[in-house]
């Protein structure tokens, strides 16, 4: 019998991804939780399987394979026929990989910005300087960003900067979704481009950014007929979104719902 094991963090974007093509194709997989505040990614056991430190990582059959776009990529190579994400022909596969570069290139990285600030500050804050100098050094894929962040979070020029990009990753899906026709980014089949953003753009809702896509009536249909996927409950269980995390992000979300019920 094969053996799956995910390595993730609920509240972790790129391991949502995996979560989500996992139950869509219906593969039983053993789910290890890590806490990323705890450091449970930089400790020598986990490194070993995967040397930058970060989630997820799949096992298979005791195999590492680690990246999210790596592991969706990998799900449809030894799944093809279940729930397939990835389309058949060359060209379409060589357009959909583009898509995914560009979602890893540009809104992926900017949404950890409002993230970080919004959110994961305060883990950061209570830690002293060299504690916080020495879990920077520890992360070998995160360390210069943690170390821009600094324990007073990112400047107002860089939240700018992030803003910038994720309303350019809106305005790319709204494009995509034209051209194909909708209802997903290819057209008629959701695919590994639609698993791939989908993170990013929960996560914008979550921390109050969705009205980047208030003039993209097209974009919010694309949530709302995700979220109504049968894979999107079991990805997103209790816990997995920020605000059932912080309970500071979960009021400024009800102010903003209720500022915006008045205009
Ligand atoms: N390109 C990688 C990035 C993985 C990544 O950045 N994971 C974050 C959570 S979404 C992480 O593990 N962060 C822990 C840390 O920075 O120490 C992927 O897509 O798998």
């Amino acid at each position: 019998m094969t053996s799956v094991v995910l390595f993730n963090a609920p509240q972790s974007t790129c391991s949502q991804r995996v979560r989500y093509a996992l139950r869509a194709k219906g593969l039983a997989f053993e789910e290890r939780r890590l806490d990323l505040f705890s450091g449970d990614q930089l400790r020598p056991e986990y490194l070993a399987i995967n040397p930058n430190g970060v989630v997820p990582t799949l096992l298979h059959d005791g195999q590492p394979v680690t990246d999210s776009a790596v592991i969706l990529e990998y799900l449809e190579d030894i799944l093809p026929d279940v729930a397939p994400m990835r389309p058949a022909a060359p060209l379409a596969v060589a357009r959909m990989r583009a898509m995914m570069r560009f979602i890893d290139e540009v809104p992926t990285p900017a949404v950890r910005v409002p993230s970080y600030n919004l959110a994961f500050l305060p883990h950061y804050q209570a830690m002293t300087e060299a504690e916080f100098q020495a879990l920077c050094e520890a992360k070998p894929l995160r360390r210069e960003f943690l170390r821009k962040m600094g324990r007073t979070g990112f400047a107002k020029a860089d939240m700018d900067e992030a803003l910038g990009r994720l309303a350019r990753g809106v305005e790319r899906m709204a494009i995509w979704l034209a051209d194909g026709g909708g209802p997903w980014l290819m057209g008629p089949a959701l695919s590994l481009a639609d698993v791939s953003v989908m993170p990013v753009i929960v996560r914008m809702d979550d921390i109050n950014l969705g009205y980047l896509w208030d003039g993209f009536p097209a974009v919010s249909a694309w949530l709302e007929r995700l979220r109504a996927t049968p894979a999107f409950r079991p990805t997103y269980y209790h816990g997995a979104l920020l605000t059932e995390k912080y309970p500071h992000l979960a009021d400024l979300r009800a102010r903003a719902a209720l500022a915006a019920d008045a205009r």
